[in-house]
């Protein structure tokens, strides 16, 4: 890690090579909300919307500060359907960015229908400015070291915010904004120690671009941590009134599925300390390689500030705490 805060007589070695004990692998105590910058594939999967669901959870309960979000792929659905969460959130205003370049197609089993039920005013993503252009201005107008950017699908957008020049939101290079703004980078993607994982492989010219250019820390929750993590089907206690709820029935009639994304949201906002005894371990030390078919393999050596999660708890354990973030109630609503 670029910043390390934690003491070495303290750590633990393993048979993977160093992990640090959860409590200790936090980020420092925030001021106040970690200002967060999130990019989502939200269509072909649910687990998407669960984490938007969090993310808003953590947002109301002050952890949180969303600053922008960002589609990654091509879904005329897609971010109608985000705004419409939002909205449903208390956050309408929130911006949404989308690729205007080169991005993959995703077809989703719930993104129109929740677009089309719940209200929204974001209708197309043709209305939508340019995902790039988006991510610089919150950056640009952001503490330095203080963002953290938080990936859950391909990484077509990190890849293309790097690769961006000086425009009207700041006279930085992407790679240089990054550097000045983003504390790190919490990407669900990839397997550990080894894996050939959907969010990295789909869009692998970009994954190499991004994971090998990125110039801060980056953190992974692999595709092992959240695959266990059975959420979703608690959402029958809500109302119909929820969209999160509709895109759960729409997808798979209200049963659960795996939770990658939340795991990556509830990381990137509460560190390890999600619980009286830290969710997580975190492995670092080392880096992550991306090969050219989009497999992936970590490397003790060299040391990138690259880091991953390790399974520290029961999955049904780490289960409860994002399910009922998931369930939680807009605070607009609870007044
Ligand atoms: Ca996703």
């Amino acid at each position: 890690m670029g910043t390390p805060r934690c003491s070495l007589g303290r750590l633990r070695r393993t048979a993977l090579g160093l992990i640090l004990a959860g409590s200790l692998a936090s980020p420092a105590p925030a001021a106040g909300p970690v200002g967060v910058i999130f990019d989502t594939d939200l269509a072909a999967d649910v687990d998407d919307v669960g984490a938007v669901a969090v993310l808003h959870a953590l947002a109301d309960a002050g952890e949180a500060e969303v600053l922008a979000m960002g589609i990654s792929i091509k879904n005329p659905w897609s971010a109608p359907c985000l705004d419409a969460l939002n909205t449903y959130f208390g956050r309408p205003d929130i911006p949404i960015g989308v690729p205007k370049g080169a991005s993959i197609a995703d077809p989703s089993k719930y993104a129109r229908g929740v677009a089309e039920e719940f209200p929204h005013d974001l209708k197309s993503p043709d209305d939508a400015p340019d995902v790039v252009s988006v991510y610089r201005k919150a950056l640009a107008a952001q503490p330095d070291a203080s963002v953290v950017f938080v990936t859950v699908g391909f990484l077509t957008n990190a890849a293309a915010l790097i690769d961006s020049g000086p425009d009207a939101q700041s006279p930085l290079t992407g790679a240089e904004l990054i550097r000045r703004k983003v504390r790190r980078w919490v990407c669900m993607g990839g397997g550990f120690p080894s894996g050939h994982e959907y969010n990295i492989l789909k869009d692998a010219p970009a994954s190499r671009k991004a994971i090998g250019a990125w110039p801060t820390p980056i953190a992974f929750s692999g595709f092992e941590i959240g695959e266990p993590i059975g959420t979703g089907a608690a959402l029958k206690e809500k109302p119909r009134d929820s969209p999160v709820r509709r895109a759960y029935e729409l997808y798979n009639g209200l049963a659960n599925r795996s939770s990658w994304d939340q795991t990556a949201v509830l990381y990137a906002v509460r560190g390890t300390e999600a619980g009286p005894s830290g969710l997580w371990d975190v492995h670092e030390g080392g880096s992550i390689a991306v090969f050219p078919d989009g497999r992936d393999r970590w490397l003790d050596e060299p040391d990138r500030g690259h880091s991953y999660l390790v399974r520290k708890q029961p999955p049904a354990r780490v289960a409860g705490v994002i399910e009922g973030l998931m369930l939680h109630t807009p605070r607009r609503l609870s007044k």
